[in-house]
Order: structure tokens, then C-alpha cells, then sequence
């Protein structure tokens, strides 16, 4: 697994429900796996025999026992999964810190709230290469910082398609949707630390170069930074606003022309 226990409240969750599972089927595996191999070399063709063996067909308790066991199986997965999402999705009343990401071709925003004051932001650019190597330049990549104990809200949107927001040792990840708002809330534990952010949904040409870094600080060192970026005059939202597909002057005259967008034709 590639995170650490009690990085997030959901983190050890989500490993017992992937390790488990995995137990389970590598048990199923196992006694498959056997039970193909022992038919296999005791039924094997003997000299001298020819034609088919015996065919057994209709066998009422064989045939009860592999319909059953696969239907029990899916339906613990389905059970422990449901549970265990729902505990995972489950809203959190009055959260210690509230941001938003924007996911956007090709990089991020991040504004985060702040009480009693206006948010703060930062705009991410597309990661850059560097000019000698070609490889890609780690200090070019947004970093998104959050809280070390802390209850955190963070919301999701999207400004021009979809994208998914995915911190890889957290192991979870949500989509991001032109239009739809999504939600994501968790504590974080003691550990500090950088962690890999990705962007998991195919969203154009330079998907793969979506990048993010996710830096978990001290709440003292988080204001400190909030602190900076208001220094730095990044005060107030980035709301959509600026998306590229909203505002007159960003549209495309000719776009959507002769689409009906009223519904008035609709009884004809
Ligand atoms: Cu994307």
C-alpha cells in the first residue's frame, strides 16, 4: 500500500478493506488454483485410453455450490465497500479549515477560506520542462498546503472539463465536473510531510503533466503560509468567474448558435 497509517481518518479504512479483500480472493485463488492442478494430473490421459472420459453434466450440488459462493462473495465486497464509503463521505458539520481546488486544463487553483477574513489563493501554471533535459521541473509543480490535525473540507470544481482530484496517500479521489460541486472531507493525523497529487481523469492533450504537490504542515506554519500568499496580494476568490467559458467576452460568438437552449419547441 503506498501510504502510511493515520495519515488521514480514512486511510487505515480503506487499507483493511483493500487487504482484506485481497486475502479473500488470493484464498479463493489458492484453492482454484489447487484444485485445477490436482484435476489436471489425476484425471490426466493414462496410456492406451482413448475417446472422452466419463462427462459429468447436471450436477445439482456442484452446480448450487458455484452459483452460491460467487453471489455470497460479491455481495460481502458490495456490503463492506457501501459501508465503508458511506463513513468516508460522510459530511463533516463544522470543518477546522474549508478550501477549494479547481482543476483546470492544465494545472490548479487553490483558495482557501479563512474566518472573519477574505480568502487567499494561489494559481497553479502548466509544469514545465526544463530547457536542457526535457524532464519535467519538480519545483515548477502548485503545491496545495494543508493542516497536520485538523478537520478539513475541501470542495471541488472544475473550469472548462472534467477532471479528478486524487492526493495518491490519501487514497481517495474525486471528481471534478464543469457545473457540479463535489465534496470531500477528512481529519489529518500528526504526520508531516509532501505528499503526490494527480489529476485521474484523461482531460486533453497534457493530462499526464497535471501535477500537484500536497505539503502537510503545522496549522501554525498553514496560517504562516496563508499569511504569505496574502503578503504576496493573491486576497479574494477565484471563483468561476474566470472560467474560459464564462463571462460575454470569453465566449465564442458563434457557439451553440442554432442550439435551442430554451426549451421553448419542445411541444411540437
Ligand atoms: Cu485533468
Amino acid at each position: 500500500m503506498p501510504s502510511e497509517p493515520g495519515l488521514t481518518n480514512h486511510v487505515d479504512r480503506i487499507m483493511g478493506l483493500w487487504t482484506t479483500s485481497w486475502i479473500v480472493l488470493l484464498g479463493v485463488g489458492v484453492i482454484t488454483w489447487g484444485l485445477m492442478i490436482w484435476a489436471a494430473i489425476a484425471y490426466r490421459r493414462r496410456k492406451g485410453q482413448t475417446g472422452l472420459p466419463v462427462q459429468l453434466r447436471y450436477h445439482m450440488p456442484i452446480e448450487i455450490f458455484f452459483t452460491i459462493v460467487p453471489v455470497v462473495l460479491v455481495a460481502g465486497f458490495f456490503a463492506f465497500t457501501a459501508r465503508d464509503q458511506a463513513i468516508i463521505e460522510e459530511p463533516i458539520e463544522d470543518p477546522d479549515y474549508s478550501l477549494t481546488v479547481y482543476g483546470k486544463r492544465w494545472s490548479w487553483d487553490f483558495v482557501y477560506e479563512r474566518e472573519g477574513q477574505d480568502p487567499v489563493h494561489y494559481q497553479g501554471i502548466q509544469v514545465q520542462n526544463d530547457p536542457e533535459t526535457g524532464q519535467m521541473d519538480a519545483s515548477s509543480l502548485p503545491t496545495l498546503y494543508l493542516p497536520t490535525n485538523s478537520s478539513i473540507e475541501i470542495t471541488l470544481e472544475a473550469r472548462d472539463v472534467a477532471h479528478s482530484f486524487w492526493v495518491v496517500e490519501f487514497l481517495y479521489k474525486k471528481d471534478m465536473l464543469p457545473g457540479i460541486t463535489n465534496h470531500m472531507y477528512f481529519e489529518t493525523g500528526d504526520q508531516e510531510g509532501i505528499l503526490r497529487g494527480k489529476c485521474a481523469e484523461l482531460c486533453g492533450e497534457y493530462h499526464a503533466s497535471m501535477l500537484f504537490n500536497v505539503e502537510l504542515v503545522s496549522p501554525a506554519e498553514y496560517d504562516a503560509y496563508l499569511e504569505s500568499l496574502e503578503a504576496e496580494g493573491n486576497v479574494g476568490d477565484l471563483g468561476e468567474s474566470i472560467n474560459p467559458f464564462s463571462g460575454d467576452e470569453n465566449v465564442d460568438p458563434d457557439r451553440d448558435e442554432d442550439v435551442d437552449t430554451t426549451n421553448e419547441g419542445e411541444d411540437r
